[in-house]
């Protein structure tokens, strides 16, 4: 899973990334530029499950392997309005095309000494605004790929109808300044637009960046309350995982050890750190599971999309599974755990399964391939 950090300049997005990952790339008080030299930072961090704690302890395999999820730091996207220079965005566009979520991180903490691109601090209006760029962003993709279809036909090569008038259809919405996400797509329209990885299509979820003082306060509350209520109002209702951290003091905990980290998170009355909550809520945005596959050599948490086959599922592992795929010895987490650990009373008390390629995997199921090549 490959999550892109992005938002407007100085918003905190290195900020947030040092949180999740526990790296610790500098952070300034004036906006980076993409002319200057800096090319994406990635930071691979492994996704907490006590499940797979667990059945480390009873298989205690050679390797432990946890599902990891990828976060992307890179300059912040400029805003047209506020006069600021667009020609840098299309560098960031092109990285978040390419993630499977956008983490959108906007500012809500006040600091005078750190200047604001879009004047002083206002989530709404950063939400909106970035919105907007979005729109533009994909508005271009459109007028180009439309363009390109016009050339093609005058040289006498037909185009396909269907892409045409899909093209039409997102050109009208972008141009009322609506989000794609926003529009109702028919299933043919919708595998359709896949290759064009619209801006706004990619699933969001917002990072309210919040100060130091504000961590639970009642001001936090009712500004999430408003953000939830701005996409409520909007388009078709769908309200993205709106998270506020405070992304100072995360950061921070993300660099002591564990049980320091715990103790600190206690003090401030934070019940998850934003490491482990961002990896929670984007597993759920984008309807993600784990199952997983033990032995003394291995245990492993695997990421698969909620409604996958076990067939698919094999072949996650390996392509030599997927065709040799004979069947799948499946049981569920907690019913290894209630037969003591241990497989073979599982088997006994009947809660090994076996399931053929059309089987739907579930979050925590453990499965044994069975294969032949
Ligand atoms: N007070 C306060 N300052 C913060 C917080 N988060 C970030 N900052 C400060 O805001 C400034 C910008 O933070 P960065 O993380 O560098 O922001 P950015 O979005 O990566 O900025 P660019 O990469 O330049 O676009 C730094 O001086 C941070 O210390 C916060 O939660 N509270
Ligand atoms: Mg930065």
């Amino acid at each position: 899973m490959k999550l892109a950090i992005t938002g407007f300049s100085n918003s905190g997005k290195t900020t947030v990334f040092n949180a999740l990952t526990g790296l610790e790339l500098e952070t300034t008080p004036y906006p980076v530029s993409a002319s200057a030299d800096v090319e994406p930072r990635t930071g691979v961090v492994k996704i907490p499950d006590p499940r797979v704690d667990r059945l480390s302890s009873i298989y205690l395999p050679k390797k432990t392997t946890y599902a990891t999820v990828e976060y992307i730091d890179y300059v912040g996207i400029t805003s047209a309005a506020a006069g600021g220079d667009v020609s840098q965005n299309t560098k960031v566009f092109n990285l978040l095309r390419d993630a499977d979520a956008v983490v959108h991180v906007v500012r809500a903490f006040r600091d005078d000494s750190v200047m604001h691109p879009l004047g002083g601090t206002d989530p709404l209006r950063d939400i909106a605004s970035f919105e907007d760029e979005l729109i533009l962003g994909d508005l271009e993709l459109v007028e180009k790929r439309l363009q390109k279809i016009e050339e093609q036909e005058k040289k006498g090569r037909k185009q396909n109808p269907a892409d045409r008038r899909l093209l039409l259809k997102c050109r009208n919405a972008l141009e009322e300044e609506t989000s794609l996400r926003d529009i109702e797509f028919n299933d043919e329209e919708k595998r359709l637009m896949l290759p064009y990885q619209f801006l706004t299509t990619i699933p969001e979820i917002i990072v309210l960046n919040i100060g130091e003082g504000d961590i639970n306060s009642p001001e936090v509350k009712a500004l999430l309350d408003k953000t939830e209520k701005y996409f409520r109002g909007k388009g078709r209702g769908a309200v993205p995982p709106v998270v506020p951290l405070c992304g100072k003091i995360e950061m921070e905990i993300a660099q002591l050890p564990p049980d320091e980290a715990g103790e600190f998170l206690d003090d401030l009355g934070i019940e998850e750190s934003a490491m482990h909550r961002l990896c929670r809520v984007s597993y759920e945005a984008l309807g993600l599971i784990s199952f997983f596959t033990v032995g003394r050599d291995e245990v492993k948490a695997w990421t698969v999309k909620k409604g996958t086959s076990a067939h698919r599922a094999a072949g996650r592992i390996h392509s030599d599974i997927e065709r040799g795929f004979i069947r799948a010895e499946v049981v569920s987490y907690d019913d290894l755990i209630s037969s003591g650990g241990d497989m073979v009373r599982a088997r006994e008390r009947g809660l090994v399964r076996l399931e053929g390629k059309t089987y739907e995997v579930r979050d925590g199921d453990i499965i044994n391939f069975k294969f032949n090549v």
